[in-house]
């Protein structure tokens, strides 16, 4: 008797199951992992660390979005390290997380953690950055990438500095962290742009890693090797503020003698930009969290996402710089 119930019990756990899983492939044909329509989700974010402004936006972003979206957000920092940000991945596999956040520090070793997450049945959202998209694929490994168009923010910022310099220039151009998707295309979109005018030079182009003193550092000693330098390109504000800070200690004018383009929108950049030190950031939000909810409920309720949630960037110059301060960070 206990026996025949405990098979029939079984037996439609197993037929519900079944239904489950029909559902489940009819509403992602693409083939990623399933995400149920929950008022609670397990949500992993995996920052890549926290040593700038920008990031630390980002981090507030999700956690002020966690409450509204019914989050319980595991965050980790991969201080800078993308071994770290891997198994910190792979930590929120193993604790069962119902979704990852993955802003991956670099294009290539982050992939692997993608695939794993996929395999155990998570759905990765990658935000701000991306992955490689010769070997990854939005819709297929991870469900979409959520960020800014790199390439047009370079474009803008060789735009702005062909503008301002009436088209000769000799630049100076600190990259953002080796291997990753914003260095990349902030390096091709105005580099391509740049190409295309005889009077505008690159003199060198470097890593300043994103960070303020790393881009000080670099600055400084390209400074000695380019005394000639008569512009700046750097790939975020940290490092064009680092670069403020070695073109002042030695004796420069930045904005006068040096004039400097970045990307981001921070308070410190805006604040240079009032003070005449910088000329332009294009901007690139770093609040991620509004943004990352609506995706997961739209995902959840079983709608196919675009492979690109897009960001549209503002550009903020000394037209605006005083107006927007007061919502930067
Ligand atoms: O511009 C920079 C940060 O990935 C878009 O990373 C992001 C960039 C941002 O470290 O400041």
């Amino acid at each position: 008797m206990t026996n025949m119930k405990t098979v029939k019990l079984m037996l439609a756990a197993s037929a519900a199951l079944i239904i489950s899983a029909g559902a489940v492939s009819l509403a992602h044909a693409q083939d990623l992992p399933p995400l149920a329509k929950k008022d609670h989700y397990k949500v992993g974010f995996a920052q890549s660390e926290s040593n700038n402004p920008w990031r630390i936006a980002e981090t507030k972003s999700f956690q002020d979005t966690a409450p509204k979206c019914g989050w319980d957000l595991v965050a980790t920092d991969a201080a800078s390290s993308a071994a770290k940000q891997v198994a910190d991945v792979d930590s929120m596999i193993a604790q069962g997380v119902d979704a990852i956040f993955l802003p991956p520090r670099e294009e290539k070793p982050l992939l692997p953690a993608v695939l794993r997450a996929k395999k155990a049945g998570i759905p990765v959202f990658l935000v701000d950055r991306s992955v490689d998209a010769n070997v990854a694929k939005a819709g297929r490994d991870y469900v979409t990438f959520l960020g800014s168009d790199f390439i047009d923010q370079g474009h803008r910022a060789a735009d702005w500095l062909i503008k301002a310099t009436g088209g000769k220039a000799k630049i100076i151009e600190l990259e953002g962290t080796t291997g990753s998707s914003p260095a990349n295309d902030r390096k091709k979109g105005f580099d391509d742009a740049v190409a295309k005018e005889s009077g505008m030079t690159i003199l060198a182009s470097q890593s300043g890693d994103f960070a303020r003193d790393k881009g000080r550092q670099v600055m400084e000693t390209l400074l000695q090797a380019h005394p000639d330098v008569t512009a700046v390109y750097a790939h975020n504000d940290e490092m064009a503020i680092g670069a403020i800070q070695a073109l002042e200690a030695a004796g420069r004018k930045p904005g006068k003698d040096v004039i400097i383009a970045s990307i981001d929108g921070t308070r410190d950049a805006m604040q240079a930009i009032i003070d005449g030190k910088l000329g332009v950031t294009v901007e690139s939000s770093p609040f991620f969290g509004p943004l990352s909810c609506e995706t997961m409920k739209r995902y959840a309720a079983g709608e196919k996402i675009e492979p690109w949630v897009k960001v549209s960037d503002r550009i903020f110059t000394i037209d605006n710089a005083a107006a927007s301060i007061a919502g930067a960070y």
